[in-house]
């Protein structure tokens, strides 16, 4: 197939002011018909040849200002509309189409979901239910028009804000018309109409408007939503006072339905919501799942301002609003929780999922500039790297500055397509920097690494820096310029306080950020009184690896006494992967695992200390993961051998940390009532990560401890901690609590989830034989894109010597799986794919066998170009 270029934009030909949506529902036969006001928008117009998308409809009608067409007109296919002789002026098109929701298996375009009728149409899903322009830089006023049976969709939601509703005369049908005012492309498009219950509340915004907010979901589910409700109400406070962003339109409306590829959709005053990012009650949720949901609510919100009253231009721009908007999310996060823990928790995920996505076959500039399918342009880079980007910008302009941009971009931009060189434009404009280096971060992909040197000169006071920056090579993309990285530092001196130094030579130093530009550079530091301990990075001011040798004694007083709380957790985390990467190679090499003192030391002190927040200190107990380990080692990874260093080191801390552990798990015991908030869920973390540690002893104690709170508990945070320790230590007792679990929630599909996802995990070697007996389980469904992902994602993402196996049986399954969904749901199976990226980092015998099954998808038939592009790509 023919990529798209970014080099090859061109403005759209026609535009298309108005478009009035008139939909018929009924289940396999929906009539829509899509009035659209044209006019020329370009030269190109000109040769009067008019070329609209589709996807998989079928016309029905076509008029040109209310006359029929004739036939010779124009050429009907189901995935393009092309029209000869269109007038130069102004004029109407009417398309009528017709289509099948029920049949609608990828869940693009107008599908159903449960007996509700829901859209989603980002990014190229409106084609699938009329011909359109269907770009992000055509934007139009829609007003819909939704009729059917009203016992079968009492209500009938669309964009913006109600117009009229009413019964069609004479039948047991019923209508609603919607306006959205605010022009907008055809993927902020949305319609749902069905059965379903509702929870309602209202803001008044600063100007003190009124906006009526509403959430609907599955009927039952009510109480469900009221935490969603609340979050939703703090994001529209926040977006007003930390970016003065109000909310525009008479009603905010959230639909949580069950079927949805992704996590949640920004369309215009019309959010459709996977319901996992909407229901939590203390039941059913656990404390990530309310700050998931809180999140969630709050970038979809956002989204109103940085996405859909400023949109793309063109889809190689998604991180314009994408990174923009997870910055955002993240603040909003931190201002509600703990911005420590917020940063830990988004660094983690970063490295976990950026970071081999950019050291792989998969890498892709945050802003790519190439593409076959952009469904798989969603990625972690474009997210959450896109984020870092901001962040960077932020910690580069300072707070104000940032601010002030941020201003302009809204001013000068409300109601367009920009493009990253217009945001970027306006932080240069807003503050007289020059951004040009800085925008290589926009371009280059692949993970930065720094190397830093110091060294202090005790006689003359001086510490000098030495840092070198290089990126390595990304698929199309051998070499790489130098680019501008924002390193915050500190001088750590021996009472554990800042440095003070008299001046810098050598770089630009602004405040506590060092700016690096060049390929290498040296920095001076004059008038440090003693020999510092340099903590760099500080917050993680850029999205790169750092490399810089320092003693396990030096790591240890970082982890003591750096100001910097993320740099305190990144120094344990740095003597645990020492640990763990020696003893990977202790493991292969038959030698005993050494024992980690220091560690242990650090880990202790830290626990011990009540000055510091018990969700810190449960971030800093736990020690890296297999995925991380097996990324920092880079090749020949050996899972088995990974796995088995991080449990014996996990026993060794547990031991060294001995009876203490279960002492302190016991302080932390529950003494009010449930409740979601940052601090309890903080308690809840470190006590639950105490038990984990326990449980990896294997003793009786610990066990029944375990099996108590599992029983006992009066929330699913808990609960389901407990039965994921004993799980994912693979317990013998695994058997009967993860029966007890499923008797229990067997009803509660999202609860269901989390249980097929620890079966998915189990680190043993049945655990393939349970997962392929799971798909034909009654609570499993290949058509939700959820329990795929909880069953089959868990497996193939999450558990790495399973997924790993020697004898590539888990490399097999996954691959004849996806090549079966493929036919049904192109999205969700190329997302499934990119379990392979990392296939070439194995060991000689399961890279042979990852490729073998690779290559086997890529020689099947009929592949979607999600699915092909993802294969080839992964191959190359
Ligand atoms: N913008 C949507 C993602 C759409 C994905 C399309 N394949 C959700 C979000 O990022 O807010
Ligand atoms: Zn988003």
């Amino acid at each position: 197939t023919v990529p798209f270029r970014l080099e090859d934009y061109r403005p759209p030909a026609f535009t298309i002011d108005r478009v009035h949506l008139d939909f018929a529902l009924s289940p396999s036969a929906t009539r829509v018909v899509a009035t659209l006001s044209l006019r020329p928008n370009t030269e190109e117009a000109q040769n009067g040849t008019l070329e609209l998308v589709g996807d998989e409809i079928v016309l029905k009608g076509l008029m040109l200002n209310g006359i029929p067409l004739d036939a010779g007109r124009y050429e009907a296919l189901p995935a393009s509309l092309v029209i000869r002789d269109v007038p130069l002026a102004p004029f109407t098109l009417t398309i009528e189409t017709e289509i099948d929701p029920a049949a609608n298996t990828k869940l693009m375009g107008l599908y159903r979901s449960g007996s509700a009728y829901c859209t989603q149409c980002e990014a190229e899903g409106f084609r699938r239910i009329t011909y359109f322009l269907d770009r992000p830089d055509v934007l139009a006023v829609y007003t819909t028009r939704i009729e059917a049976r009203r016992s079968e969709a009492p209500v009938l939601l669309a964009n913006g804000n109600p117009v009229e509703s009413g019964d069609v005369a004479g039948t047991d049908r019923h209508y609603a018309i919607w306006h959205d005012p605010f022009p907008k492309p055809s993927y902020l498009f949305a319609l749902v109409a069905g059965d379903l219950g509702l929870v309602s509340d209202s803001f008044t915004t600063m100007s003190g408007r009124r906006v009526d907010l509403r959430i609907y979901c599955e009927h039952g589910k009510e109480g469900r939503c009221r935490y969603a409700m609340e979050a939703l109400k703090r994001s529209m406070r926040w977006d007003e006072t930390a970016f003065g962003r109000e909310y525009d339109l008479d009603i905010f409306v959230i639909v949580a339905v069950s079927d949805f590829n992704m996590g949640a959709m920004e369309n215009k005053g019309l959010n459709i919501f996977n319901d996992k990012y909407v229901l939590a009650d203390p039941d059913t949720a656990t404390d990530v799942d309310y700050a998931n949901v809180e999140g969630v609510i709050a970038h979809e919100y956002f989204h109103n301002w940085t996405g859909n009253r400023i949109t793309c231009r063109d889809w190689f721009q998604l991180c314009l609003k994408e990174g923009l908007t997870v910055f955002r999310d993240q603040e909003f996060s931190s201002d509600m929780r703990s911005r420590p823990v917020k940063r830990i928790a988004d660094v983690r995920t970063l490295q976990a999922r950026q970071f081999p996505e950019d050291g792989g076959p998969l890498a892709h500039p945050v802003r790519p500039e190439i593409y076959h399918e952009i469904s798989n342009f969603y990625t972690p880079t474009v997210y959450e790297k896109g984020a870092e980007v901001v962040r960077m910008l932020e910690t580069i302009l300072g707070a104000d500055d940032f601010r002030k941009g941020m201003d302009l971009y809204f001013e000068r931009h409300d109601g367009e397509a920009a493009t990253v060189e217009d945001f970027l434009a306006c932080f240069a404009d807003a503050t007289g920097r020059d951004l040009s280096q800085f925008a290589l971060w926009y371009a280059q992909a692949g993970t930065p690494q720094i190397v830093a040197r110091g060294h202090y000169d005790g006689d003359a006071k001086t510490f000098s820096l030495t840092l070198a920056q290089s990126t390595p090579p990304t698929p199309g993309q051998p070499t790489k310029q130098p680019m501008h990285i924002p390193v915050r530092f500190g001088l750590i001196g021996p009472n554990g306080e800042d440095l003070a130094f008299s001046s810098v030579e050598g770089a630009a130093v602004e405040g506590d950020v060092i700016h690096l530009t060049e390929t290498a550079e040296t920095i001076v530091f004059r008038g440090v009184a003693s020999r510092p301990i340099p903590s760099l990075l500080r917050n993680f001011s850029a999205p790169v690896r750092l490399a810089i040798d320092m003693s396990a004694d030096d790591l240890l007083f970082q982890v003591r006494a750096d100001a910097d709380p993320f740099n305190r957790w990144q120094a344990a985390q740095t003597l645990a992967m020492r640990a763990l990467i020696a003893g990977t190679a202790d493991v292969l090499t038959g030698r005993p695992v050494a024992a980690q003192p220091t560690l242990a030391t650090g880990l202790a002190e830290v626990l011990d200390n009540e000055e510091l927040e018990p969700a810190f200190r449960a971030q800093v107990l736990q020690i890296p993961s297999e995925a991380d380990v097996a990324r920092e080692i880079g090749q020949n990874v050996d899972p088995d051998a990974i796995a088995l260093s991080r449990r014996q080191l996990r026993l060794a801390l547990a031991r060294a940390l001995g009876p203490s552990l279960m002492r302190r798990y016991q302080a932390l015991g529950v003494k009010a009532a449930y409740s979601p908030d940052a601090a309890d869920a903080g308690r809840r973390a470190l006590r639950n990560a105490l038990l984990d540690l326990l449980v990896a002893t294997g003793e009786d104690e610990a066990i029944a401890a375990t099996t108590r709170q599992f029983h006992d508990a009066d929330n699913m945070t808990d609960r389901l901690a407990a039965l994921a320790s004993v799980s994912s230590a693979a317990l013998p007792q695994r058997r009967e609590l993860l029966d007890a679990f499923h008797e229990r929630y067997r009803n509660d599909p999202l609860v269901l989830d989390k249980w097929l996802t620890l079966e998915a995990t189990v680190p043993a070697a049945e655990t393939l034989d349970r997962v392929k007996a799971l798909l034909s389980q009654p609570g499993f469904a290949h058509s939700n894109p959820n329990r795929v992902r909880a069953l089959v994602g868990g497996f193939s993402a999450a558990n790495p010597t399973q997924f790993n196996r020697a004898d590539g049986a888990g490399f097999d399954f996954l691959a004849d799986f996806v090549l079966d969904l493929d036919r049904r749901n192109p999205q969700t199976a190329a997302r499934l794919l990119v379990a392979f990226r990392s296939w070439r980092a194995l060991e000689p015998g399961r890279r042979t066998r990852a490729e073998h099954a690779l290559r086997r998808i890529a020689a099947a038939e009929r592949l979607s170009s999600d699915t092909l592009d993802i294969v080839t790509r992964t191959l190359a």
